[in-house]
């Protein structure tokens, strides 16, 4: 145990650093008995995950969440039809399951997408995962999905292949799976009680035949967790989604949680509904909410014990190139793709890739030594701390730019991620609007402290007045670093007397507590 020392690999820092992070996110700390000592590594070297299965997450952007901050995944739409219907899609539209209602994506063949991928992988090394997410259900087109997979495998053998699906189709296609090298998938899986599922779902089409209603919902059910203990017991990563609809299945996603936990799912990730009338969804047209931040973040943190919560989700396009978040699309349509030359650089990438594990297992160690250093004074204080930031794990977002904001928990496990926040545009054409920054300002009054780039005045007494504090002093610095450094800071102040610790949601309290600290 102890820091990471020269004789670990980069994976072993790493892995190291995911585990500190996940024994945080399981018992809320990194300390062992009374020592309060922080852990910073595992005689194992890979913690709880076997070599195996470390090899297959860590550089997947949505299987761990450090790695999105590093490497790529780009999607191909080459899947129009689906089996099922849900109350959050529109047909018009791409797959709900895997992506924003309302943005359609270019339909490819195979032989299209294979093109693409080429010249996505030529252009950016660090994309290492090729997925299919829709537009439809990709096991619903099982030829053009295979046959995708098929080609991409063999032009490119270094990525990693990724499928998304309701599950309907997928006992019927383990063989298939298996075969081709898909060695991540994707079941959205909303419910295991059929009653609630024929609130979700009004129609299958299951072997030949329309089913709906109740009906429906439990032959669905039945083969979504069919399907999920056939992947898993041939050791093929599974991921699931859920689709958060309060009111409907909010409560009865923690049985889900328990359920697909049972069959040996890796990784939970639940979603938000994103409903709007101008959807021209069920749910939309007929005004189901989505949940609020604060209800998501409940619920994960309900869910999570010993399984894994993504909440790194980007709820991304059936057609997304890049880094989660980053919409490089525009650079690789098919018209520049046939004007582009093409050079797919295996060593090349291969090479780019061994210095982005260098650079990771670096930043890890130095993560690792502040939190041994802390964790004996750390006690039992958490903070919520939102980022603003464009990526790279870096401070590096002015507040009057930031469309979101990285939100983490800061405590004696370490720094811990727990989700994005979306807000309006504050500083639009250089000039600010009062009701964006009220809207901003309640998206993450829950939170001590903002981190930001830089910050104008008016902004500054507004989050001060929330009681939200401002710091840029990190401005282009690492977010794990500055914002461990910035904890112990504050409970050093805590200790001296000089501000009192209020716990995340009394923000009328901590408002005082700031105003008088300011
Ligand atoms: Fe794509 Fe999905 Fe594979 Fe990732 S996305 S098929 S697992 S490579 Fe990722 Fe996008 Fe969220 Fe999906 S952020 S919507 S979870
Ligand atoms: Fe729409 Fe996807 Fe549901 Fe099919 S599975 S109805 S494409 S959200």
């Amino acid at each position: 145990m102890g820091a990471p020392t020269h004789r670990e690999s980069s994976s072993d820092a790493i892995a190291n650093r995911e585990i500190t992070l996940s024994i945080a996110e399981k018992k809320g700390c990194g300390t062992t008995g009374r020592s309060g000592r922080a852990r910073c590594g595992s005689p194992a070297g890979r913690g709880d995950l076997p070599a195996e299965t470390w090899q297959k997450v860590k550089n997947h952007p949505c299987y761990s969440e450090e790695a999105h901050h590093h490497y790529a995944r780009m999607h191909v739409a080459v899947a129009p039809a689906c089996n099922i219907q849900c109350n959050y899609c529109n047909r018009k539209y791409d797959c709900a399951n895997e992506s924003r209602p309302g943005v359609v994506s270019e339909r490819l063949t195979p032989e299209q997408a294979v093109r693409k991928v080429m010249a996505v992988a030529s252009k950016i090394p660090q994309m290492t995962v090729l997925g299919i997410a829709g537009p439809g259900d990709p096991l619903a087109n099982p030829e053009r999905t295979f046959k995708t997979f098929e080609l991409v495998h063999k032009a490119a053998p270094d990525l990693k292949l990724c499928l998304s699906t309701n599950g309907l189709a997928l006992p019927d296609h383990i063989d298939s799976i298996a075969k081709f090298n898909v060695d991540h998938v994707t079941i959205t899986i909303n419910m295991i009680n059929p009653e609630i599922g024929a609130k979700i779902y009004p129609w299958i089409f299951y072997k030949h035949k329309r089913y709906t209603g109740i009906e429906a919902a439990k032959i669905l059910t039945d083969r979504q967790l069919q399907g999920l203990e056939m992947l898993t017991g041939r050791g093929i990563l599974c991921k699931i989604n859920s689709v958060m609809i309060p009111g409907i299945n909010d409560q009865h996603l923690i049985k889900v949680n328990k359920s697909v936990k049972q069959r040996g799912a890796f990784l939970h990730n639940i979603m938000p509904l994103i409903s709007s009338p101008e959807h021209g969804t069920a749910f939309g047209l007929n005004g189901q909410r989505g949940p609020t931040a604060r209800e998501l973040k409940a619920l994960q943190d309900s869910c999570e014990g010993d399984m894994h919560m993504m909440r790194h989700c980007r709820q991304c396009r059936a057609d997304a190139v890049g880094l989660l978040g980053e919409d490089r699309r525009a650079e690789f349509t098919t018209e520049r793709i046939e004007q582009m030359d093409v050079k797919y650089d295996a060593e090349g990438r291969k090479a780019y890739q061994a210095k982005v594990e260098e650079e990771r297992a670096a930043k890890a160690a130095a993560e690792c030594a502040v939190l041994t250093e802390r964790a004996d004074s750390f006690g039992g204080i958490k903070v919520l701390a939102a980022v603003a930031t464009k990526g790279s794990g870096l401070i590096n977002e002015h507040f009057g730019h930031a469309k979101e904001f990285q939100v983490y928990e800061l405590s004696s496990g370490g720094v811990k991620f727990i989700g994005h926040r979306r807000v309006d545009l504050y500083c639009q054409g250089g000039y600010a609007e009062e009701g964006s920054l009220a809207t901003i300002i309640h998206a993450i009054s829950d939170c001590h402290v903002v981190f930001i780039a830089r910050i104008g005045g008016c902004p500054r007494d507004a989050l001060i007045k929330a009681g939200v504090e401002p710091v840029d002093q990190y401005a282009h610095e690492p977010i794990d670093k500055s914002t461990i450094a910035w904890f112990k800071a504050y409970l050093d102040r805590v200790n001296s007397g000089a501000i009192k610790h209020i716990e995340h949601g009394d923000a009328a309290i901590r408002r005082g507590t700031l105003n008088s600290a300011a």
